[in-house]
């Protein structure tokens, strides 16, 4: 067995509809999720083993230790599997609205207002060509928030970002509820977010 494993959703699939139904969670976390989760157990399996111990976070923001031939499946597999990991947890039944705490005030420093952010990560996650997130990140060195797409599964951690709020907007994310419609499911997703988990992660940056 590998050293990672698909982690427990945090509710039932059905918990987040009618914004995402049921059976794409299934599959997204069973057979998506679980494909990266077994691509990063292959891909650690041909690395050193101080590589193989190193924190998937550290790994991730160290991928330029990690030998050329094995550091694109590393960076597809290792982001697929911590960008979903954080998906799930960034969601919830019941979810939305607008932030308080900490959270909201980084987001108002780091953009004109929570409306404007809003429209941006919007309009930004749905313009991306093929398949991506749109991710709120926090960036050490200015100490803000910042919003920044990243392509297939690459991680923001690659850009030495720390990731707070995700939003996948693969196919296998909406098609079988929105098909094309991706701006209707980026909007859906608003109504489900788990601010207390963004807020948490954003003082975890800080810890
Ligand atoms: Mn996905």
């Amino acid at each position: 067995m590998g050293k990672y494993e698909l982690p427990k959703m945090p509710y039932a699939y059905d918990a987040l509809e009618p914004h995402i139904d049921a059976r794409t969670m299934e599959i997204h976390h069973t057979k998506h999720h679980q494909a990266y989760t077994d691509g990063l157990n292959n891909a650690l399996a041909n690395l050193s083993s101080d590589l193989q111990n190193m924190d998937l976070t550290k790994l991730l923001t160290s991928l330029d230790k990690v030998p050329e031939n094995v550091r694109g499946a590393v960076n597809f597999h290792g982001g697929g599997y911590d960008n979903h990991a954080l998906f799930w947890n960034n969601m919830k039944p019941s979810g939305g609205g607008k932030p308080g705490g900490s959270i909201a005030d980084a987001i108002n420093s780091g953009f004109s207002s929570f409306d404007g952010f809003k429209e941006k990560f919007t309009k930004d996650t749905i313009a991306i060509q093929g398949s991506g997130w749109g991710w709120l990140a926090y960036n050490p060195q200015s100490k803000k928030v910042e919003f920044t797409t990243m392509p297939n599964q690459t991680s923001p951690r690659t850009k030495g970002l720390i990731p707070l709020l995700g939003l996948d907007v693969w196919e296998h994310a909406y098609y079988l509820k929105y098909q094309n419609r991706r701006a209707d499911y980026v909007n859906a997703w608003w109504n489900v977010i788990n601010w207390d988990e963004v807020d948490k992660r954003l003082s975890k940056t800080k810890a």
